[in-house]
């Protein structure tokens, strides 16, 4: 199916690369069909809606904030009636089951619904002043104009956790969608502009990273970048904004670790292992890619997680009874099978998948076989790299606390999860496991995006997603208003 042809979104006004070069949006499950042909940006393109996206500052940053957020309360309303339809759009172009699409939409509507309460909220804070007849108070002012790379696993749901709190607070934004998924992105923000938008105040750019990212990360007159993606690409976004001392908020990898103890409830962490490793294919920052097994339920557990991993059905996410899609493209079967190749030349055990499916309605498009490794230890790379697609290793450990060493001995700090039924040892591992985010029975996978999102150590730098991403998109002003009618000189005199 030919593609239908898209722009870029610049000043309210759609329109072409300046190159006039394009790229194509594939649909990983048939690789025929062309989901659709956006703009392949550069630099002209960046300047362009940077600068579109200051003059919308301008006003965007005055109107008042329980106005900005009633229109992400529209937003909110209006997603939900799209749902099905930008739902079914997102599956074409990305892969993952419709039940996931379907809630990856519905994490743009959450997304919308708390920001839209922010909008009332804002919290300042107020305190006393040291001197008489002072007041002291600080507020939140916008940054000015974002930018904002997003990746493909979540296409709506990360953008709307970086745009949504950026709107509410005044700010502009330039979005660059990922290459392969930038529908979704079009259709949150014509959502947006359905919902009351002002021109300019969100502009596409899409295209390719050294092409169209790389520009915004450099352009002056961007404030601050939220980037999410590979901690390559996130270490390489952060060394060039520093040259102008940009901030910018980065949400990288993880390898994210289940634990699970002798005492826990088996069935229970089955189904959250095979939902955690297998769930959008692996393909998410907070996939469950490392399973650390107490000895005396590791052969059980491993025979049970190999026999449902084989039982998964794989295939188009549109089609009904589907439990895992595609990986997005043809890159990403490509590091999963070295991965693969990886483990076994370091002596992991191949217990299932470990390829690429080739046959019958598979030929047409990037699918993996569901994978779990064996006889993983701690020190192989198949147990610290990120992989990002459907491949799980299993590692077994004899105490907790060695489980817990093993679970804190990565780069990584993102997402992990505990299976027990011992509540002091739930809390010890809340207190010691280091990553942004913990469960316990539960998997590695399912952030609320009402809670702080974003991890440690390689996984990120400090800053929140969800809760916490005002701190972000917005910056303090400290205000003193002196109603005394003499100068009053602080530290010096209220001294004693
Ligand atoms: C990601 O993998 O990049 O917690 C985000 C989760 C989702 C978000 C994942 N709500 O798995």
């Amino acid at each position: 199916m030919a593609g239908k042809l898209y722009h870029n979104l610049i000043g309210g006004e759609w329109m072409a690369s300046k190159s006039g070069q394009t790229l194509q949006n594939i649909n990983p499950a048939d690789r025929s069909d062309i989901v659709g042909i956006f703009p392949a940006s550069n630099a002209e393109d960046v300047a362009l809606a940077v600068a579109a996206a200051k003059k919308a500052f301008a006003t965007w940053r005055l109107v008042p904030a329980p106005k900005r957020a009633e229109i992400l309360y529209k937003t909110g309303q209006l997603l939900a009636e799209r749902k099905e339809q930008f739902a079914r759009e997102m599956t074409r172009e990305m892969g993952k089951v419709l039940a996931e699409t379907r809630g990856d939409v519905q994490e743009a509507i959450d997304e919308a619904y708390y920001v839209a309460g922010e909008g009332r909220r804002l919290f300042g804070v107020t305190v006393p002043s040291e001197l008489a007849n002072k007041f002291a108070m600080s507020v939140r002012m916008p940054v000015g104009v974002i930018g904002m790379i997003a990746p493909w696993n979540f296409p709506m749901a990360i953008p709307s956790w970086k745009l949504f709190p950026a709107l509410v607070a005044g700010n502009t934004c330039v979005i660059k969608p990922a290459e392969d998924t930038p529908l979704s992105t079009y259709n949150l923000v014509q959502t947006l502009i359905d919902a009351g938008l002002p021109p300019g105040v969100v502009n596409i750019v899409s295209g390719y990273g050294p092409e169209a990212g790389a520009p915004l990360v450099e352009h002056p007159d961007v404030r601050a970048i939220s980037f999410t993606g590979s901690s390559a690409v996130g270490s390489h976004v952060a060394q060039r904004a520093a040259a102008n001392f940009k901030p910018v908020s980065l949400e990288m990898g993880g390898k994210n670790a289940m634990i699970v103890m002798d005492d826990a409830n088996l069935e229970l962490a089955l189904e959250g292992a095979l939902w955690g490793a297998f769930g959008t294919t692996g393909q998410r920052c907070t996939a469950t890619s490392r399973i650390l097994l107490h000895e005396s339920i590791a052969a059980t557990f491993t025979q049970r997680l190999v026999a449902r991993a084989e039982a998964l059905s794989v295939g188009n996410g549109l089609d009904d009874g589907i439990e895992v899609g595609p990986q997005v493209n043809e890159q990403q079967i490509e590091t999963s099978t070295r991965y693969c190749e990886i483990a076994v030349a370091e002596g992991a055990k191949l217990l299932t998948g470990g390829k690429r499916l080739i046959d019958g309605p598979y030929a047409k498009g990037t699918f993996f076989a569901p994978t779990v490794f064996g006889s993983v230890t701690p020190a192989m790379r198949i147990a610290r790299e990120e992989v990002f697609g459907p491949v799980v290793s299993l590692i077994e450990f004899s105490t907790f606390e060695e489980a817990i060493e093993i679970a804190n001995s990565i780069d990584y700090g993102l997402s992990t999860a505990l299976y027990t039924k011992d509540i002091n040892r739930a809390f010890t591992a809340i207190r010691d496991l280091e990553a942004g985010i913990t469960y316990i029975n539960a998997p590695t996978i399912g952030a609320e995006v009402h809670l702080p999102f974003g991890g440690v150590k390689q996984t990120g730098n400090g800053h929140r997603e969800g809760l916490g991403a005002l701190d972000f998109y917005t910056t303090w002003k400290s205000v003193y208003i002196d109603s005394s009618n003499t100068l009053q000189r602080a530290q010096i005199d209220n001294a004693e």
